[in-house]
């Protein structure tokens, strides 16, 4: 299942007068306003978002998966939806694989599927949170962090086999996010867990290839709800820095307790040159795997008026590797990375148009009222035409969403694979 080019022009042209009056009008307001539209524009379309392959299935709760149809059951059909979705809003030049669930059986076949269709191997993500059929070891009381040298090395030398993986795909970087925690107190040893984390990761590291970098996730609870081993941005910085320069941090959106500022953590790992990688999603209470900008959109503004100073005033801060980390449960996962796409493009666009130096300027007046004015200005601005006319240029559909359901890619994809399929992993 592809799309065509012609299939995006036919779409695009019941589109063209309503996008060209509405983005002729913005590029007017923003020129008056000394914004370089052109400039604005390449750089939204520059920007690339990797798709997990954990998400192009229905995901779950522990209550239940209701199907969506159509999904894919194999690695290549997952490709494949990648492709749908990129070749649709042009964003979403790459894949991030998750191994076990995803080891390629044919590496010159997938290599070669992804390629046709534009699309690159973003960072490999390792698992250790589940055990798997026929492992020695279980991982049921921590993988990295574990009590038991023993499965301490089957975890370690599982993060190995995965950057070997990658390294045959063309990734350039290992994501590792642990469930290691406890979920009572007394139950672990906090400092020989992290002690024995630490070691775990450093020994991963000593495999890493020189032009790789290793991406270390925190999480504040769940699986386990008393206490995780890497509870916060401050614990993955501290292991970051033990493990050395090829080392960051990562931030996961959903990762985070309530109302917690996330915009200041990507500020300070930025300014530190820690940052290493950004997974969006959007949720209420959790890791509740939202869409992104559904519930949060202003946040994610804010958050991105940060990454983007860092993105100007950080050089010690490499380019950052952008995915989303979501995993539906009853929209149509595709609709929903197209959506989430959109937000992230939005929020992205916004930031790029707050007037870094008026603002600059507010703050050292400590004028708070402009400064807030300032900020919701360019939130408030319509950027929609603008990111438009950026997957116009790269040939992409003006409406990818209307375009996916006029193609009725869902139906042709049940056509296609069935009804009850299940992604790998799910
Ligand atoms: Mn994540």
């Amino acid at each position: 299942m592809k799309i065509s080019k012609d299939q995006i022009a036919e779409s695009n042209q019941k589109e063209q007068n309503n996008h060209r009056v509405q983005f002729e009008f913005l590029e007017d307001q923003l020129s008056r306003k000394n914004v370089h539209v052109a400039e604005l524009i390449q750089k939204l379309a520059d920007f690339q978002v990797a798709i997990p392959s954990w998400a192009l299935g229905a995901g779950g709760t522990r209550f239940g998966r209701f199907s969506y149809y159509g999904e894919p059951s194999n690695l290549t059909q997952k490709i494949e939806d990648v492709g749908i979705i990129h070749m649709l809003t042009r964003t979403a030049g790459a894949i991030s694989l998750h191994i076990p669930w995803d080891v390629p059986e044919d590496y010159t076949a997938v290599k070669e599927l992804a390629r046709s269709l534009d699309l690159k191997f973003d960072a490999v993500n390792s698992n250790t949170f589940q055990d798997q059929k026929g492992s020695r070891e279980s991982y049921k009381f921590g993988s990295l962090s574990n009590v038991s040298q023993a499965v301490r090395e089957q975890a370690i030398a599982h993060n190995k086999e995965v950057i070997g993986i990658g390294e045959k795909l063309g990734s350039k970087s290992l994501t590792v996010w642990l469930a290691d925690g406890s979920s009572f107190p007394g139950q672990n040893n906090f400092q020989t867990a992290l002690h024995h984390t630490e070691n775990s990761l450093k020994e991963i590291y000593k495999s890493l290839p020189i032009d790789w970098k290793m991406f270390i996730e925190y999480k504040p609870y769940e699986p386990n709800f008393y206490s995780t081993v890497i509870q916060d941005w401050g614990t993955s910085f501290m292991l970051a820095n033990a493990c050395g320069e090829k080392a960051y941090s990562l931030v996961d959106l959903g990762h985070h307790l309530p109302n917690t500022n996330i915009e200041q953590i990507v500020s300070t790992l930025m300014w530190k040159g820690k940052l290493g990688g950004f997974h969006f999603n959007d949720s209420k209470f959790g890791d509740d795997d939202l869409t992104v900008g559904s519930i949060k959109p202003y946040a994610l503004f804010l958050i991105f008026n940060e990454l983007v100073y860092g993105m100007e005033n950080n050089p010690q801060n490499p380019d950052l590797a952008w995915m989303i980390d979501a995993s539906h449960n009853i929209k149509d996962p595709i609709e929903d990375l197209i959506q989430s796409l959109e937000a992230i493009q939005e929020a992205y666009a916004k930031a790029l148009l707050v007037d870094q130096v008026a603002l600059k300027l507010a703050q050292q007046e400590n004028d708070v009222t402009q400064c807030q004015e300032i900020l919701q200005g360019a939130y408030r601005t319509d950027v929609r035409s603008l990111i438009q006319m950026a997957r116009v240029q790269k040939g992409g559909a003006i409406h990818p969403l209307k375009a996916y359901r006029e193609l009725a890619i869902r139906k042709k994809l049940i056509e296609e694979r069935g009804k009850h399929t299940i992604a790998t992993g799910l």
